[in-house]
């Protein structure tokens, strides 16, 4: 019985059939998107630190006004997100919760500082670009819920990625300080924005599975070497270096090869200890203690509401 409805399922992935929060699913299918979708949710919405520690330092009220819609629309790919790992039977308090207690991951690239105006721009290019060519195939994603989130977030997620780039371009092509503010900035988010792709294809451990359930449709490396590809000519064409001294244009393959990420890095910060783990966390549970009054408020507002509608 039970192998009957794996099959069934697998057809219909097979098919192209999306998976709709009412239809049967395997537990683990179920357990692996909660997982996926709310470690994305949490990134969402701890991405928005690093760039709110710019907001008032922003150089003009352009920027600023930028800056601020640019992490307002980050606050709601993350309640589009949450709101798709409900369907799946998950409670939101309790992903958020976990959180808090260092159970649940987020992306480790938030973890490093924003050290200069030019790291914003930095973020918008490199962070959202990634973000952008892992989640594109996501829009592609056998999960109706999360595949529909997607589409919006990643149209988003361009206009983000063309703010960063526009105003690197700016710094890069400005002063010497100013380049010299660029060339620091790519030289510090390069590596850490390759990491984001996640462990090779070789460690890592649930994109088989993941991609026969067509929850993933592009392997780690595959999509890392597409970063790669699209982002090496936008940084010559700025006369920005990127900091990998065995990158190099391979005419046979017709694609770059790259140096070795340093892994071990990477596992230092997804395991908590990177430059700004704890202050991430302690940020987003102080954010939940001082906004209680404003839940409390709204609810007490909406009962009080509901009420006079249930009088009249
Ligand atoms: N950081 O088997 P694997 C954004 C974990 S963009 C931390 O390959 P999977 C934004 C992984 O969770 C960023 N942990 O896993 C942009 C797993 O651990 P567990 C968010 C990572 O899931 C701009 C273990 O390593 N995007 O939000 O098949 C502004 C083994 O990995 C990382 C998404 O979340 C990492 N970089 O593939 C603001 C996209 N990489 O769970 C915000 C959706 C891997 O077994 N997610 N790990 O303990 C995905 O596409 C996939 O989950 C990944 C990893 C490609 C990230």
């Amino acid at each position: 019985m039970q192998q009957e409805l794996e099959n069934k399922f697998q057809e219909k992935i097979d098919k192209e059939i999306k998976i709709e929060p009412k239809d049967w699913m395997p537990e683990e299918y179920r357990k692996t998107l909660i997982r996926q979708i709310t470690q994305h949710a949490h990134s969402e919405v701890v991405g928005m630190l690093p760039e709110g520690n710019w907001i008032t330092r922003a150089p003009s009220l352009k920027r600023k006004q930028v800056l601020l819609a640019k992490i307002q629309d980050e606050a709601g790919h993350g309640l589009y997100l949450y709101s798709a790992a409900e369907t799946l039977g998950i409670d939101r308090e309790k992903s958020i919760d976990d959180l808090h207690i260092g159970k649940a991951k987020y992306s480790s690239i938030f973890n490093y500082p924003t050290l200069s105006w030019a790291d914003i721009g930095m973020i918008g290019w490199l962070v959202d670009g990634a973000a952008i060519m892992n989640q594109v195939p996501l829009c592609r994603c056998s999960y109706g819920p999360y595949a529909r989130a997607m589409v919006r977030i990643c149209k988003e997620e361009s206009f983000h990625q063309r703010q960063g780039y526009e105003i690197v371009t700016q710094l890069a092509l400005g002063t010497p300080e100013q380049k010299k503010l660029a060339q620091d900035s790519i030289n510090r988010w390069w590596w850490p924005a390759l990491m984001m792709f996640g462990p090779n294809d070789s460690d890592s451990k649930h994109s088989a599975q993941s991609m026969k359930w067509k929850i993933k449709r592009i392997s780690n490396d595959d999509l890392r070497q597409q970063f790669v590809d699209v982002t090496v000519p936008q940084a010559e064409l700025i006369g920005l270096k990127v900091p990998d001294a065995d990158l190099k244009w391979n005419e046979e393959k017709k694609k770059f090869d790259f140096g070795t990420i340093n892994w071990d890095e990477f596992n230092q910060v997804v395991a908590g200890n990177g430059p700004c783990n704890k202050e991430r966390i302690e940020a987003r549970k102080n954010a939940k203690e001082e906004g209680a009054w404003v839940r409390e408020a709204a609810l007490a507002y909406a009962k009080n509401h509901l009420q006079s509608i249930v009088k009249q």
